[in-house]
């Protein structure tokens, strides 16, 4: 038997008090991830590459099927050139797995990708609660002007394939400065549909 958990949001930190493990995303872990290159790498030599860009504390007590992770990601706001920043995003290693994200503080959006390229785009402000269905591959983008902070959990066997975005040349869509003070979401060209093949593959049941 495990021993309950008790841990604190920290809302003004962006993390989970008294969770055990942390990492950082910087500037200079991102490359390649945004449309516009030149504009990255302005930005890095603004901010230089070790700028954290987001961070998330956890609590995994274990990778068994049935247990589950928790924890709390923050996300800084800015944009490279008029894309706003956003986490590298992924689908579940074991795609069956869900997720639920709670917001605590910021405006962003969760962007949703299915295996056959629908995309939805969920708006989280504090007290959001978003569910990401099995399948979907998810990224977190900070379209407002302070820090975004969610609370997350899911399946502790889920695991996270983080190439399959860079597979399909990007997410279908990118969130950008619609020139007005707000965002919008905008075809990325660079994205080709996944083969029928990738699709079953990735709809096998997971072990
Ligand atoms: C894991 C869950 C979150 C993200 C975090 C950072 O399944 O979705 O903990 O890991 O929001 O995003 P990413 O895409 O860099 O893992
Ligand atoms: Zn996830």
């Amino acid at each position: 038997m495990r021993e309950p958990g008790v841990f604190t949001v920290d809302i003004e930190r962006g993390e989970l008090r008294g969770a055990a493990t942390r990492y950082r995303k910087t500037l200079g872990d991102l490359a390649g991830l945004y449309e516009d290159d030149a504009a990255f790498e302005t930005r890095l030599a603004e901010l230089g590459p070790e700028a954290v860009m987001y961070e998330v504390t956890d609590h995994k007590p274990s990778a068994d099927a049935g247990d589950m992770i928790i924890g709390v990601t923050r996300m800084a706001p800015g944009r490279i050139g008029r894309e706003f920043f956003l986490t590298r995003g992924h689908i579940h290693a074991r795609a069956d797995r869900p997720e639920m994200y709670y917001g605590e503080a910021g405006t962003g959006l969760m962007l949703l990708e299915s295996p056959e390229g629908e995309v939805r785009i969920v708006e989280m402000r504090p007290r959001t609660l978003c569910y990401v269905p099995p399948f979907w591959i998810h990224r977190s983008v900070n379209v407002g002007a302070d820090d975004l902070v969610m609370t997350f959990a899911y399946p502790a066997d889920a695991g996270q394939d983080y190439d399959i975005i860079a597979r399909s040349g990007g997410m279908r869509q990118r969130i950008v400065d619609d020139g007005q003070g707000g965002w919008q979401a905008v075809d990325n060209p660079a994205w080709t549909p996944r083969s029928a093949e990738a699709i079953a593959a990735l709809k096998e049941p997971a072990r």
